[in-house]
């Protein structure tokens, strides 16, 4: 379809798009996780009450009550919490952290009994006050000492709790990241004790409360490097009978791994042992990806585990929104900073459908406000007519369009004649619209990449260019040549874009940073209808960023061209790398 065309049938399209990923809606019911995964595990949460935290227990409540069947303290059930000087004990805070899970039907989870990490001092010293592991001289005397109290640390905790704390990490994080031992030699419970302390607790563990599933609790669980030395130590520990009812997997992870391979051949193997499967401290940085892409992670990640459900009893995430996580700016939790949910709560909702649709689902596709910025209606994906809403579009000062939907206003009620669209996200002015507007369809529009894998030309080494349209994170066309050099993408037929994104070389397997002055510096955006007219339609100056990531007026386009003047940032230095182009739009038929 030629321009003249395209005006001949009145196809009118205005958009203001921007990518703000604002709160859709405010008056929907969040689903609730706990109750969507009722049949498969626990779904709990890593709760901050310590005296000196902020006390998530409180500025996260509606999201604790609302998701979470199990409840595991951040900080506050650690030996140098629960126990600062011997025969002193702690467990304020920790009982009413007990007490808000009884009262909500919640189990939980106690972590930890014995670790390396924030374990007091005392511990570890003989009757003159020296610390027994930085003797050059172990006495039998000083290690019964050692021994004598971990087991008596286990059975005040343990017995103080009950039935109320319904499993427990016995030991924690006790192998080593060197792959020359087993037991993480500097431990001062290796140390003190030797490393028979992990058989000594798990007994004493069992015996004080033999109701309670035991758990042995690691970070890297699923990492080549490490799963099978933890493999190793849980074997061996049930050969000799020792009580292990389970393996905590942390779960301490990244949008980029560790794969979804390593995760459940990690699973089977631990599974095989016959162990109980606990995802403990889960959380999934953002680093430098989107969150979008976070969300796919999580999904992805979710749906492996309810496929392992008959082993996997329990996923905990490792805080409950991003203004509250130990990863800090790396927002890995799936509320964030305003305890909104994000893509990635939406994501796990369920796991076979994108986030975007999951969303629309619960808040509705498209959102209406008034001037004062309130939300007076929401449509879900349909058609309607204007006469028949529950609302007017007189009150209408903007509009909110969920990610993967299409809102189209027509002229006339049988959505024949003049159509606006809205894309995304838009602000708009209200004036005229209920007069003009007769009828509304809200669509899903494709939120794949339209450019993947599609033919493609270059004016230098061509014979590469394919691997900036490939999906492969890893595979790059990266002309060394003098500029202005492009990259032509052929769509194979018309499409109205509303979106481009550009992978250069920060984004490379090697790199991983966000900015960078390798990155392209210079580059333009064009389209064409015939592959030989082209017009710009985003010019990019002066950048660093590893991904240009940038929203466009719907442009109709069946060509796109990468247009690079400026390769790098350095004079020195003038290699191009693109990693890939990807481009989004709907079919303009
Ligand atoms: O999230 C906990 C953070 O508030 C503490 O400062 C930190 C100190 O050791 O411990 C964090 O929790 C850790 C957990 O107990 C064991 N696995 C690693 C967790 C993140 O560091």
């Amino acid at each position: 379809m030629t321009k003249r065309n395209l005006a001949a049938v009145c196809f009118l399209v205005i958009v203001l798009v921007f990518s703000s990923s604002s709160v859709l809606a405010e008056n929907y019911v969040l689903p609730s996780l706990r109750e969507i995964y009722k049949d498969y595990f626990h779904i709990g949460g890593a709760i901050s009450v310590a005296s000196w935290a902020p006390k998530t227990l409180i500025s996260h409540r509606e999201i604790i009550l609302g998701q979470l069947s199990s409840l595991t303290a951040e900080n506050a059930m650690k030996p140098d919490y629960l126990q600062p000087r011997e025969g002193v004990f702690n467990f304020r805070e920790p009982d009413n952290l007990v007490s808000f899970a009884k009262e909500h039907g919640m189990v939980v989870r106690g972590h930890t009994l014995v670790w390396h990490g924030q374990t007091p001092d005392w511990f570890f010293r003989d009757k003159n006050g020296q610390l027994i592991y930085e003797k050059d001289q172990i006495t039998d005397e000083d290690r019964q000492l050692v021994i004598s109290r971990m087991e008596a640390h286990i059975e005040a905790v343990m017995t103080h709790f009950g039935d109320d704390v319904y499993c427990w990490d016995v030991v924690n994080e006790a192998v080593s990241d060197n792959a020359a031992y087993i037991h993480r030699p500097e431990s001062p419970w290796v140390r003190t004790i030797g490393e028979d302390f992990i058989k000594i607790a798990f007994r004493k563990a069992h015996e004080v409360n033999p109701n309670a599933k035991l758990f042995y609790n690691d970070y890297n669980a699923v990492a080549p490097y490490k799963r099978g030395r933890i493999h190793k130590l849980l074997t061996d520990l049930l050969a000799e009978g020792v009580p292990v009812h389970g393996i905590g997997i942390q779960g301490h992870w990244g949008v980029d791994g560790p794969s979804l391979a390593d995760i459940e051949q990690s699973i089977k193997m631990y599974a095989e042992l016959g162990l109980e499967i606990h995802i403990t401290e889960m959380d999934i940085g953002m680093g430098d990806f989107t969150e979008e892409e976070q969300a796919e992670r999580y999904r992805q990640v979710f749906e492996l585990f309810k496929k392992y459900s008959d082993v996997i009893t329990n996923v905990t995430l490792w805080g409950i929104a991003d203004d509250a996580s130990w990863r800090g700016d790396d927002d890995p939790l799936l509320f964030d900073r305003n305890h909104e949910p994000k893509p990635a709560f939406w994501a796990v909702v369920d796991t076979d459908k994108p986030w975007y649709v999951n969303k629309a689902e619960y808040t509705g596709a498209v959102i209406f406000k008034n001037a004062a910025g309130q939300i007076f209606g929401t449509l879900k994906p349909g058609e309607y007519k204007a006469a028949d809403l529950s609302f007017s579009l007189a009150d209408v000062a903007r509009i909110e369009v969920g990610t993967g939907y299409m809102m189209s206003l027509y002229e006339s009620e049988d959505r024949t004649g003049d159509a606006w669209h809205f894309v995304r996200t838009d602000l708009f002015d209200g004036a005229n619209w209920p007069d003009k507007a007769k009828a509304i369809a809200i669509r899903t529009i494709s939120a794949q990449n339209i450019a993947l894998n599609k033919p493609v030309e270059a004016s230098v080494l061509s014979e590469r260019a394919h691997r900036a349209v490939d999906g492969a994170a890893d595979t790059s066309w990266a002309p060394r040549a003098t500029p202005p050099y492009w990259l032509s993408v052929d769509l194979q037929e018309p499409y109205l874009l509303y979106r481009w994104v550009c992978k250069l070389h920060g984004t490379g397997p090697l790199s991983r940073i966000s900015h960078s002055p390798f990155n392209a510096a210079d580059f333009i955006l064009q389209v064409s209808e015939d592959g030989i007219n082209w017009t710009d339609v985003d010019v990019v100056e002066d950048n660093t960023a590893s991904t240009t990531e940038r929203d466009l007026d719907l442009i109709k386009a069946r060509y796109v061209r990468l247009f690079v003047t400026r390769p790098t940032s350095l004079e020195v230095n003038q290699n191009l790398v693109v990693y890939e182009l990807e481009l989004y739009g709907l079919p303009a038929e």
